[in-house]
């Protein structure tokens, strides 16, 4: 018989989940645990793990399908040693803003790590009207940090190449690959939208010009090997609370263009500014702009101190290396305000909007400001074009 990756593999249950949390050295010995399954994203499951005094962890598990889809699709088991290996990587620049791993099982496709329960999910915060107002400070640091260092402006070409080699995860890029950059740009079966946006669908099928953009984002995905990527960089990969900010969740991290983490995020927040009231859109702008802001900033600043290019100091270099980062950033942000609009996985902040009309409303905003982003991305020079741009998208 074949040896399959999931050979030796069982999926946990809420009591297997205890067991295994006992045997670490983590809980006082004979403490009573308790455990909940409370994964509620695309692909795991998440276990959360607590003795009576509150103390917890979370078991992370990997399974070999596709949760959001179901067990006709398939999905490697090798994802959960990948996000475990971002998860320290990163955590090497910013462990303030990553969990501690405390264990991992390759077989089993586990990872146990720090217990984020404090803090809520960025995305449900957000749409309850949550402002975090450390956001964009963190994820501008958080961008900044691991992209620069895993960079080859960070590294030796040597370690660079082994570091690309060792976070190879063609599986998990293949689903952005077709999700994000290929199907809602053609009349995929994949793609998943409501039937009063069936002509917005259309004219984006029939947009040559869109298509040809789309095009040009994919081949930079596909081959523009920058920096370790988190790869779903969005707001439901982000704790948060008022003081604090951790990133999850990096099971699609790989080699990738740097402005596609950036984007990602970009492209969350831009959901918040269009389905949130006036009132609250203000402190939605800020963030956009301070994310960019500390992002270049805090890049510039590891670029004079630690690049060792023989380049460094060539006038221009810099800032032509910053300006290919936010045109890809406001394109790949754009792909992402389709895709979550028309595409595979949408994301709550517009599914949830009850009123249809407003629902729908907002929705073909986010496509029309995907487009712009994709379309118009090598004429916006700064953060303030972009904003203007979102504004003259109402
Ligand atoms: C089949 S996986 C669907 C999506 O969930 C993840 O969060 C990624 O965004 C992926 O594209
Ligand atoms: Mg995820």
């Amino acid at each position: 018989m074949a040896v399959t990756e999931t050979a030796n593999y069982t999926p946990l249950t809420e009591q297997t989940a205890v067991e295994l949390a006992a045997q670490l050295d983590f809980f006082p010995k004979g403490a009573a645990l308790s455990s909940r399954e409370i994964g509620d994203g695309n692909l795991n499951y998440v276990f959360h793990i607590t003795d009576e005094t509150g103390k917890g962890l979370i078991i992370k598990q990997a399974l070999p399908y596709a949760k959001v889809v179901g067990e006709s699709w398939p999905l490697t088991l090798k994802r959960a040693k990948i996000e475990a290996n971002a998860l320290k990587k990163h955590g090497e620049y910013v462990p303030h803003l990553v969990p501690e791993v405390y264990a991992t099982d390759e077989a089993l496709a586990y990872t146990v790590m720090e217990d984020l329960s404090h803090l809520t999910v960025a995305r449900a915060g957000l749409i309850a009207g949550e402002t975090y107002p450390k956001l964009s400070d963190d994820i501008g640091e958080y961008l900044a940090q691991t992209l620069f260092h895993t960079s080859d402006f960070g590294l030796h070409p040597f370690d660079k190449k082994r570091l690309a080699a060792e976070f190879s995860n063609p599986e998990l890029c293949k689903i952005t690959e077709d999700l994000i950059f290929t199907d809602p740009f053609f009349n995929n079966e994949t793609n998943d939208f409501e039937e009063a946006l069936t002509a917005d669908a259309e004219a984006i099928w029939n947009n040559k010009a869109l298509q040809l953009e789309a095009a040009k984002l994919k081949q930079s995905f596909l081959t523009e090997a920058e920096a370790l990527l988190h790869g779903d960089l969005h707001t439901g990969s982000i704790f948060a609370s008022k003081d604090e900010t951790k990133v999850i969740d990096p099971e699609f991290a790989f080699y990738g263009p740097i402005g596609f983490d950036v984007g990602l995020f970009l492209a969350n927040l831009v959901f918040q500014s269009i389905t949130r009231g006036e009132e609250g859109r203000d402190v939605i702008t800020d963030h956009i702009r301070n994310t960019w802001d500390v992002f270049s900033s805090r890049f510039s600043e590891l670029w004079e101190q630690e690049n060792q290019s023989a380049f460094k100091d060539t006038t221009g270099y810099r800032e032509t290396v910053l300006e290919k980062i936010f045109r890809d950033s406001v394109g790949f942000a754009g792909a992402e305000l389709i895709r979550r609009t028309i595409g595979l996985a949408h994301v709550s902040d517009l599914d949830g909007i009850e009123d249809d009309e407003e629902r729908i409303a907002r929705k073909r905003q986010a496509l029309r400001t995907g487009e712009a982003f994709i379309l118009k991305r090598a004429e916006l020079t700064s953060i303030d074009d972009v904003l203007s741009l979102i504004g003259a998208l109402r």
